[in-house]
């Protein structure tokens, strides 16, 4: 299992305990490499160990967002709790028939999220909107598709939501989900990992260092496989550099809580690190 750190000059990888700073790099080779771990093998051949001391803490340093020219986007509605929460915020206006609807189809919600420029890494702020008075981060398993097609590897995703302007109108869904500061994902891109089903994925949001939302899942919640999301992306689309595919939210706090600027939100998956963004 090899992971894929970016810092502002160059990248940072580790296998197990040997992390190495390499020059030459790109993420785009790799999204196109038809063998991840052929494309990475070399630099862990050429390059010598940095000393393990100043790298001790990768989860304490500011990573980048480990993206180059992948798009971002994102399934919805893949989990049960996604769908009543849906339902319930939309019942108003009419909406919450669709999210039940999608949640059965064999179609799955496939949305636009981001670009790379626009992605947030690790302890970068993350935003919500002045519009928005109901607002949520969304913790999501996120795969890396190679521009063939294939999942090749795993980062974690913050799909920063606002439930008040998607719930007003399904129609409204891209300015819910697509706004600056919207989308985190790092702190880095695991590659070469078998992903358990039993996988657990946990979301801490503290204020004033207060746990004001805490919950989990599981990736065995999920109703679609991964590979059935990342083929309804790439069909009759293409990837260039290959795609990001957040794969939808397990957890979604009760109708009474709201994001507060100045949150912190913590979001774990097993095997690939913590992803921590402030709410700017
Ligand atoms: O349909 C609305 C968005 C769903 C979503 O982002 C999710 O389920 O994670
Ligand atoms: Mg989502």
């Amino acid at each position: 299992m090899i992971k894929i750190y970016r810092d502002h000059d160059d990248y940072v990888l580790q296998n197990l305990n040997r992390i190495i700073r390499v020059q030459g790099f790109s993420l785009d080779a790799l999204f196109q490499a038809n063998n991840p771990v052929d494309y990475l093998t070399p630099f862990f051949e050429a390059t010598e160990s940095e000393p393990l001391e100043q790298n001790s803490a990768p989860g304490e340093y500011p990573w980048l967002a480990p993206i180059e020219n992948q798009e971002i986007w994102a399934a919805g509605v893949t989990y049960m709790r996604s769908k009543s929460a849906r339902m319930e915020e939309s019942e108003q206006s009419g909406g919450d028939h669709f999210y039940n609807l999608v949640y059965e189809a064999e179609r799955p919600e496939l949305f636009f999220k981001s670009t790379g420029s626009r992605a947030r890494g690790h302890l970068a702020p993350v935003r919500i909107r002045k519009d928005s008075a109901w607002n949520v981060p969304e913790p999501e398993l996120t795969l890396a598709i190679n521009s063939a097609g294939h999942i090749f590897g795993y980062t974690i995703g913050n799909d920063m939501s606002s439930r008040s302007i998607e719930g007003e109108n399904p129609l409204y869904l891209p300015q819910a989900k697509i706004y600056r500061g919207s989308c985190a994902i790092g702190p880095c891109l695991t590659v070469g990992n078998v992903l358990s089903p039993q996988t657990k994925i946990s979301i801490l949001i503290s204020r004033l260092s207060e746990v004001v939302f805490q919950g989990d899942t599981s990736v065995s919640q999920l109703k679609r496989t991964l590979p059935e999301l990342s083929a309804y992306l790439f069909r009759e689309n293409e990837f260039p550099c290959g795609a990001y595919l957040m794969t939808g939210t397990g957890i979604v706090p009760d109708a009474g809580f709201t994001l507060h600027s100045g949150d912190r939100i913590q979001i774990q998956i097993e095997g690939l690190g913590v992803l921590e963004n402030e709410v700017e």
